[in-house]
């Protein structure tokens, strides 16, 4: 097997429809770090058979698994994509290469969709208004929170992340922002999910991501 340049943890619940698809368009030296609590399909088992590490967390919620795989990271640089092909892994080098050349600390995916489903109203006009918020507090020039994101694994185990929720995205960001980290955000494709959404796609997913978004935004004006 080749050297594992980047390790790439993908969030997963109930994501066995696309699965094959995304850990099939991993690029070379690229490892997947599926990270399941609770699955009740066959996500675990597709994602080993496709050559994934897959790490079981016994927490709930999107921090958590995402926290699980950045400890079970041992590349260098982490990358972090979505595992309901709505993000492309073909796409992960436009948020990887300019971590590995030095010229930036945190890259960021800002969703481009493909087609007009592929993001609800709701949550693109919630999003939007997040950024705002987010070039007000912070002047890096952000317009999405994206969920592709890349960076070195020792400067992400060093901001030390507390948020095992929806806020974990929010969280990297803000303590990246204020440890004066080189953000750049970059395009990557934003396509209709596969799947049942769990997060923004529901009420609840909704209401508990403005929740823990929320307290972040307000600690970090303080
Ligand atoms: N392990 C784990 N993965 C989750 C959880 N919630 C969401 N995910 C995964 O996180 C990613 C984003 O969730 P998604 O439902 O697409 O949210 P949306 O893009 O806001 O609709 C997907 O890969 C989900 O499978 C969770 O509680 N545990
Ligand atoms: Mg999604």
């Amino acid at each position: 097997m080749s050297e594992i340049r980047v390790d790439v943890v993908m969030p997963c619940l109930n994501e066995a429809g696309a699965l094959p698809w995304l850990l099939a368009r991993l690029p070379e030296g690229y490892r997947a770090i599926v990270v399941d609590n609770g699955s009740t399909d066959d996500s675990a088992r597709i994602a080993e058979a496709a050559g994934a590490l897959v790490v079981y967390e016994a927490r709930r919620g999107f921090g958590a698994a995402a926290h699980a795989g950045l400890l079970h990271a041992t590349a260098p640089i982490v990358a972090f994509c979505d595992a309901d092909a709505s993000m492309d892994p073909e796409d992960l080098p436009l948020v990887v290469d300019p971590v590995a050349a030095g010229e930036a600390d945190l890259v960021l995916g800002r969703r481009r969709p493909t087609t007009a489903g592929s993001w609800p109203i709701h949550a693109r006009i919630a999003n939007s208004t997040l950024s705002w918020r987010l070039r007000r507090i912070t002047g890096v020039n952000i317009y999405d929170l994206g969920p592709m994101r890349a960076a070195r694994r020792e400067d992400l185990l060093a901001l030390d992340l507390q948020d095992r929720r929806s806020g974990y995205p929010l969280e990297v960001f803000l303590k990246a922002a204020e440890r004066g980290w080189r953000i750049r955000e970059v395009d990557t494709s934003y396509a209709p999910r596969v799947g049942r959404s769990k997060v923004t796609g529901t009420v609840r997913g909704t209401l508990t991501a403005v929740a823990d978004m929320s307290r972040l935004l307000k600690e970090a004006r303080k």
